[in-house]
């Protein structure tokens, strides 16, 4: 199935049905699944009178706005493929990403057409929607199939350098399908959207499962601490999804607030990091719901559940989705028995389409259909999945990916050190923080480090502290043994 297909139940059926509320010049506005699909016409025309063609790669580096919707849906009706970049990204960064994708243009705000790479078109957001605003909506639709190229989404997989996970129009549709069964998502829901749009999270989980149910969305353009509880009252969602880091932090909204809010919600849903058992404990006490934690990755999308209606188990990620399969593996390929560790290999229509212009890490992570998930786990005698940690040294803070080898590469180019270890240390709220530990000629100048990594990181990626050692702990091989390293407080 492709996205238009899926779509065509909301954009096509549902025409006069009330779909999404969202700020626009700091005034709330309201759309119907009919003004979306004209919009996004007129979006798709201006694409197509630009030179855009099905295949090529548009990049969108812009946070929650909804210029990314009329976007993504016009990319969807044109085949063009959306590469959607982490607003928290630096000009380093996303040079990488512009530099792998080779898009035909990256649409940004005025303010961040400056650290966009020499030699890419840098299409001014606010431009291009006054120019699409009067434009015709003639658009032939693409001849869009399961296997159509929908979006390229970077991630570093286990090794340091991103690549870009082609996710097709059969891996989304085929994914909020499933979602939608595992979760009962239906038209009468009302979604309220805080996630990324640049990650799977808010992308496929999120804008996915409100297309593809024709149910109600309200967009904020970021998480906000300080206004969630007021979001929560005013728009009165039935469905969130968030990271455990927005589940601890509304955990400090106020108990009557907390069971107002949880009357009028049906599904808290939580994902991309390990939720604590004590943040499900606490949530469920104040806010009279059990979160439902599920498991996922942007190259498979979402692939295993707690169950909607059933035991909800804390410190476990549940079941795969209706039509994916999970095996857990010995390293000699064989399956595990139960409670015993291995490495999760995901099957299914969710599985994308390997690594954009990569084909030796496609044919290393994907075999025989099967994806190496690079993430460590057992599942019990019913085949309930516990997630035990990863293959690799990724820390996740907030829900964010960040890899050790990319920080410490830009360590290592600061005077005076000589090695550089980075790893996550446990962080309530954040789940993990990076921590650097150095082997360096002289003491460090964390104020000096903190000022060099801050122009070339991600602010989630700059580590919290840096600690000088003598050696770092390495095996006969020379690989740094991280859990070797003394603790940040000792
Ligand atoms: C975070 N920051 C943002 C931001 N999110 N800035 C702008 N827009 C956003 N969307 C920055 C802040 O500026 C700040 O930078 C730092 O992050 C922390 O912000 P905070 O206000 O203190 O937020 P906090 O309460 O800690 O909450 C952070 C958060 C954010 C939870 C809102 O981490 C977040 O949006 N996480 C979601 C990540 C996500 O979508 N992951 C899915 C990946 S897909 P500074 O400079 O002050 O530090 C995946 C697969 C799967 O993993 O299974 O889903
Ligand atoms: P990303 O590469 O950004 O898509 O992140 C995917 C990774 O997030 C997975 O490989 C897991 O390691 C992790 N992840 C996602 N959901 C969960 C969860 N519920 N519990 C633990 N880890 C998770």
């Amino acid at each position: 199935m492709s996205l238009l297909d899926l779509y065509q139940r909301s954009l096509r059926d549902h025409r006069g049905k009330p779909a999404l509320e969202v700020d626009v010049a700091g005034a709330s506005r309201l759309f119907t699944f009919g003004e979306l699909d004209v919009r996004s016409d007129r979006m798709a025309a201006l694409l197509r009178s630009r030179g855009l063609a099905a295949g090529d790669r548009l990049a969108l580096l812009l946070p929650n706005r909804l210029a990314v919707l009329d976007l993504w849906l016009a990319c969807v009706k044109c085949g063009v493929i959306v590469v959607p970049i982490n607003i928290l990204y630096t000009a380093r960064e996303i040079a990488h990403i512009v530099a792998d994708a080779d898009p035909r243009a990256v649409v940004t705000g005025a303010d961040r057409l400056a650290e966009l790479p020499d030699g890419v078109a840098a299409w001014d957001v606010d431009l291009l929607e006054a120019d699409a605003s009067d434009h015709g909506d003639e658009v032939s639709a693409i001849d869009a199939r399961a296997d159509t190229p929908a979006a390229l989404i970077y991630t570093s997989g286990t090794t340091g350098a991103s690549k870009g996970a082609i996710l097709t129009h059969g891996n989304f549709a085929a994914n909020a399908l499933q979602l939608l069964e595992a979760w009962e998502i239906t038209g009468a829901d009302r979604y309220l959207a805080a996630l990324p749009l640049f990650h799977v999270h808010g992308l496929g989980n999120g804008v996915q499962c409100w297309l593809a149910s024709g149910c109600h969305m309200k967009l904020v353009e970021r998480f906000e601490r300080e206004r969630v509880a007021d979001w929560f009252e005013q728009y009165q969602p039935t469905l969130f999804f968030g990271v455990p880091t927005m589940y601890h932090r509304l955990l400090e909204v106020p108990d009557a607030q907390a069971r107002r809010i949880g009357a009028s919600m049906r599904l808290f849903v939580s994902g991309s990091a390990p939720l604590p058992a004590q943040t499900l404990e606490d949530f469920e006490a104040r806010f009279g719901h059990r979160i439902l934690e599920r498991y996922g990755m942007t190259e498979t999308l979402m692939n295993v559940s707690n169950p909607l209606n059933g035991e909800r188990r804390a410190g476990t990620v549940g079941f795969p989705l209706p039509r994916t399969a999970v095996e857990i593996r010995r390293e000699d390929g064989t399956r595990v028995s139960p409670e015993e560790t291995g490495e999760l290999w995901v099957r299914g229509p969710n599985v994308c389409a390997g690594y954009w212009r990569r084909p030796e890490a496609t044919v290393a992570s994907i075999v025989h259909g099967w994806f190496r998930t690079g993430d460590l786990g057992c599942h019990d005698v019913e085949g309930r999945i516990t997630l035990h940690g990863r293959r690799s040294e990724v820390i996740i803070s907030g829900g964010f990916n960040i890899y050790p080898r990319e920080i410490e590469e830009l360590l290592l180019q600061q005077p005076g050190i000589r090695e550089a270890a980075v790893v996550g240390v446990p962080d309530r709220a954040r789940g993990e923080l990076p921590v650097a530990y150095c082997v360096s000629e002289a003491a460090l100048d964390a104020a000096a480090l903190e000022a060099a990594l801050r122009g070339d990181l991600a602010s989630f990626k700059v580590p919290r502290r840096y600690i000088r050692v003598d050696t770092l702990p390495r095996t006969a091989l020379g690989k740094v043994q991280r859990h070797l390293l003394p603790a940040p407080d000792a």
